[in-house]
């Protein structure tokens, strides 16, 4: 297996793009991707205060590094989820990679910032896990860019979470999500500017990225992942995508550069919902901000004896993610 740039010995083959890389060139590989999707959907500007979202996994630590290699300005966040022992290594690994650089890493702790963690979130919503950890952290880093005077918001979605998330909001034709499913999504109504730079890289060249930049990452997966949706199809786009190198690509960008926009009136109305959440000041569809109506959730839980008649499942949408939830 030789490199397609230098003819040496090759560490890595990247089918879809027919290609074997060196070290060397593999990284100038995925510099070059990140620079293209950054370039290509205007991303980010020169100057700009960017809030990488750390989780301790392969995605986001290669993200921040990519990020700081390319000279931007970078802080990281990290959510503290309480999800026992997989938050803790998570946590561990989060801040070893920034103290070696000596690089700001915030953090925020659901359990002793707001009383509750992702699990109990989850049972006092009456949502699956992911849905009270994906509106809790949404929240979180909304707020702790705005307050920190960041412009853009930064997480690790890679091609392989955007392409599993299109084909599930495919599926069901969901056209909300649909709308909001692009790479970089302007600032509005005191919700920060949010991009994705690794849209381009697959979950192995991240993985291998980080191998070959020496970054240690949580390698397990979230136990509280099991069952999700999102883990079903990023098998079945793994199943084709083996059979036909490239077709995960061709489906994600082809959705962008072919049909995204037919769902933009869709985005623009989302867009303009929000007023203020009286409790936290953040946006919010009604008084009160679906993070805050969650944590009152959690505070007071509703009796056990009549909630089986009249507590209804909590609401856990501000503003669609389109993103990944799990
Ligand atoms: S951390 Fe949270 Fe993921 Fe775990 S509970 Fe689900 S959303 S799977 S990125
Ligand atoms: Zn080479
Ligand atoms: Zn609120």
């Amino acid at each position: 297996m030789k490199c397609r740039v230098c003819r040496g010995p090759a560490v890595i083959d990247v089918r879809r793009h027919n290609a074997n890389f060196c070290e060397e060139h593999f990284l100038r590989h995925c510099r070059e991707q990140v620079s293209r999707a950054v370039e290509d959907f205007a991303m980010l500007r020169p100057g700009d205060r960017i809030l990488v979202a750390v989780s301790g996994g392969k995605d986001s630590l290669a993200l921040w590094d990519l990020l700081l290699e390319a000279g931007y300005d970078v802080d990281g966040l990290y959510v503290g989820l309480g999800i026992g022992e997989y938050s803790d290594a998570s946590g561990s690994y989060a801040r070893a990679f920034a103290s070696n650089r000596d690089l700001c890493l915030r953090e925020v702790h659901l359990r002793e910032e707001y009383g509750f963690d992702v699990p109990a979130g989850a049972r006092a919503a009456r949502r699956p896990p992911c849905s009270a950890c994906g509106l809790s952290k949404r929240h979180l880093f909304d707020r702790a860019a705005r307050e920190g005077g960041y412009d853009a918001v930064a997480t690790g979605h890679n091609l392989d979470d955007e392409a599993a998330v299109l084909f599930g909001n495919v599926l069901r034709w969901e056209r909300e999500y649909l709308a909001r499913q692009v790479p970089v999504l302007p600032a509005v109504n005191g919700f920060p500017r949010k991009v994705k730079p690794l849209v381009r890289l697959a979950e192995r060249e991240t993985a291998a990225y980080c191998v070959l930049r020496g970054i240690d990452y949580q390698v397990e997966e979230c136990p509280m992942a099991e069952g999700n949706r999102h883990l079903g199809y990023k098998a079945a786009l793994a199943g084709i995508e083996a059979q036909s190198p490239g077709a995960r690509h061709s489906f994600y960008f082809g959705f962008l550069e072919r049909a995204a926009s037919l769902f933009r009136e869709d985005r623009d109305a989302v867009a303009a919902a929000p007023g203020t959440c009286a409790t936290c000041g953040g946006p919010a569809n009604g008084e009160i901000c679906a993070f805050c109506r969650l944590v009152e959730r959690t505070i007071a839980p509703p009796d056990a004896k009549a909630e089986c008649e009249v507590a209804q499942p909590v609401a856990l949408v501000e503003r669609p993610a389109g993103g990944r939830t799990g």
